[in-house]
């Protein structure tokens, strides 16, 4: 019943997401978060959404709300549309042409992913393959000001029932508050750390100190484009190096597995040019025998369902870094929303299309700004 009806909308749109509490990470706070929303519209009404989530700020990666949204509305989605295609694998060969900008291209490719799974009536779980109805997941826990208060998070996270639990580190934050978690919840709760690019190889004797707390991995230590110096520190610790920031492609995995700079894969779909993308790193950790998990960047519930339905492919063995909407924002942009169950999963939505519904009242409400490419409605905002 493949739908052959044409696109009659095209919008592209920055809305404000406010979090509940400041993120603090080794890259400093992100106290304000904005998102890029793309939506397709075809003439049966069928919709697509996609969301290019980059950070507000240029401190993660060097991509931003801004500059995504400028490349969304001035290249990536004219592009798309100048194509013709609706097939979501050609519009991510389309999209290919622009360098970089992974999260721009993730945005737009992920609504003509969801637009599919509407037009053919599929969940996007079943058209991207993934085959488990739910997903194990962790939390990432930000720098506090006490090691007692992470402690304290700690605890409350295990016992919520997450499968994983992820300590932000940072110099002067890390042996003390690795050990205090660690002797605090035993040695069977699967414990790791991001440091979000913070140390430098000079620092190697630190991190090799991490080695006795039986981490899963340690995620990106050095410098977020700093491939090289991640396969000499993985020469001198035990405790498995993950990839976040330096991974931007399906070739830089290729890269960073040939160099032995990391033994764990954290892909973050958006941040790895989208789901086509992800699906390539996914075959490519298969066939490697590498642990691969997906990662989050706060997305809201419209990014984070490509995310549920790409982590319940079998290649993604390891807890998803996916804490609920509920804890992160004041609302999400879906809603129902997803959510934990005590078993320390996420059910992954079996609905035709994107699998939760859109509040359109929320994101106008929200909205900064917006830009219809295609069809009638709201000018552009000046
Ligand atoms: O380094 O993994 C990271 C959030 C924003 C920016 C970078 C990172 C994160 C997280 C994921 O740790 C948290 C989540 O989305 O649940
Ligand atoms: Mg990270």
């Amino acid at each position: 019943m493949n739908d052959r009806a044409p696109l009659v909308r095209a919008e592209a749109m920055i809305v404000r997401l406010p979090l509940l509490q400041p993120f603090v990470t080794g890259f400093g706070v992100t106290d304000s978060r904005h998102t890029v929303v793309v939506h397709l519209v075809d003439e049966s009404g069928n919709e697509g959404w996609g969301e290019g989530p980059a950070l507000d700020h240029p401190f993660y990666l060097p991509e931003t709300t801004a500059t995504t949204y400028a490349v969304v509305t001035e290249y990536a989605l004219p592009l798309a549309l100048r194509s013709g295609s609706l097939e979501p694998r050609e519009i991510a060969t389309v999209l290919s042409r622009i360098r970089g900008n992974g999260f721009a291209r993730a945005g737009v490719e992920a609504a003509y992913w969801s637009l599919e799974a509407a037009r053919s009536g599929r969940s996007l779980r079943d058209l991207v393959g993934g085959t488990r109805p739910a997903v194990p997941v962790g939390e990432s826990i930000s720098i506090t000001e006490t090691v007692e208060q992470t402690v304290e998070v700690a605890r409350e996270r295990v016992a919520a029932g997450y499968r994983r639990i992820k300590l932000k580190i940072q110099p002067g934050w890390d042996v003390e508050v690795v050990r205090a978690v660690r002797d605090a919840l035993g040695g069977d709760v699967m414990l790791q750390t991001d440091a979000n690019a913070a140390y430098t190889l000079a620092d190697a004797d630190t991190l090799a100190a991490l080695d006795e707390f039986d981490l899963a991995c340690i995620e990106q230590p050095l410098g977020w484009d700093a491939l090289p110096e991640h396969a000499v520190l993985q020469r001198r610790i035990r405790t498995p190096i993950c990839l976040d920031e330096s991974l931007r492609s399906p070739a830089d995995v290729h890269r960073a597995l040939d160099l032995d700079a990391c033994r764990n894969v954290n892909c973050k779909p958006a941040r790895v040019g989208g789901i086509t993308a992800t699906l390539q790193i996914a075959a490519l950790c298969e066939q490697r025998g590498v642990p691969l998990w997906c990662g989050g960047i706060m997305e809201s519930g419209i990014g984070r369902a490509g995310n549920l339905a790409l982590a319940s492919l079998p290649a993604f063995n390891h807890p998803a870094d996916m804490s609920p909407a509920a804890e992160l924002f004041a609302w999400d942009l879906v809603d129902p929303t997803y959510e934990l169950d005590p078993d320390g999963t996420i059910r992954v939505p079996t609905d035709p299309g994107l699998g939760f519904p859109v509040r359109e009242d929320r994101i106008a409400e929200q909205l900064v700004r917006r830009d219809v490419l295609l069809g009638d409605g709201p000018q552009p905002s000046p």
